[in-house]
């Protein structure tokens, strides 16, 4: 495990981010089939999200490599269906689990904020599914809490791919109002 305080430097925009190695945690958003395979909720929108799925991959491998800490969510709904917007209603199948989401972001409801204290996690490497919608909310919202997120650009996608070009860019303006942005590649080759 990496002594508390080392920093590397990642090529990232708008300005290079520092990551410290022994408070990272990588978070993988919503990869869940409804959003990434055929017959699920992302083809009804006519989009395919699978090639994010590749890097995605590549980017838990990194993290698993150098046994850094992962955390994964999954967007569910109550058992009722009565929190599942209605576009989701016609073919969502419910079910209850220890870590939903209740809405988009990672933090709301969640004991993800204690989980993350407790294991002195400061700095967030978000991924996943939908850029603009839990991907993004999560990001927010862990800026407002004080994390520094390095959102990895082609590990995150979204059916509308303005949506997603517009998601980075508000990310990452104003001198990284909300957190960085970078590729797995600049991630990848910073952290050896
Ligand atoms: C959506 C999500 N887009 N995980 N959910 O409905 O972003």
């Amino acid at each position: 495990m990496p002594a508390t305080g080392d920093r590397i430097e990642v090529a990232a925009s708008p300005f290079p981010y520092a990551l410290d190695p022994a408070h990272t945690a990588l978070v993988v958003i919503d990869m869940q089939r409804d959003f990434v395979e055929p017959r699920g909720f992302g083809e009804t929108l006519g989009n395919d999200l699978a090639p994010a799925a590749t890097t995605v991959a590549a980017l838990i491998a990194l993290f698993r490599e150098k046994h850094w800490p992962i955390l994964h969510t999954r967007e569910s709904h109550k058992a009722d269906l009565s929190d599942c917007p209605p576009a989701k209603r016609l073919r969502a199948c419910a079910w209850r689990d220890r870590h939903r989401q209740v809405w988009q972001g990672l933090f709301y409801a969640t004991e993800v904020g204690d989980i993350l204290t407790k294991r002195g996690i400061t700095h967030l490497v978000p991924a996943g599914v939908t850029t603009e919608v839990c991907v993004q909310t999560s990001t927010r919202e862990a800026n407002d809490r004080g994390y520094e997120c390095l959102l990895i650009e082609d590990a995150t996608a979204s059916y509308f791919p303005h949506f997603k070009a517009a998601t980075l860019e508000m990310i990452r303006a104003h001198g990284a109002i909300v957190g960085w942005t970078t590729p797995l590649d600049a991630l990848s080759k910073a952290v050896g």
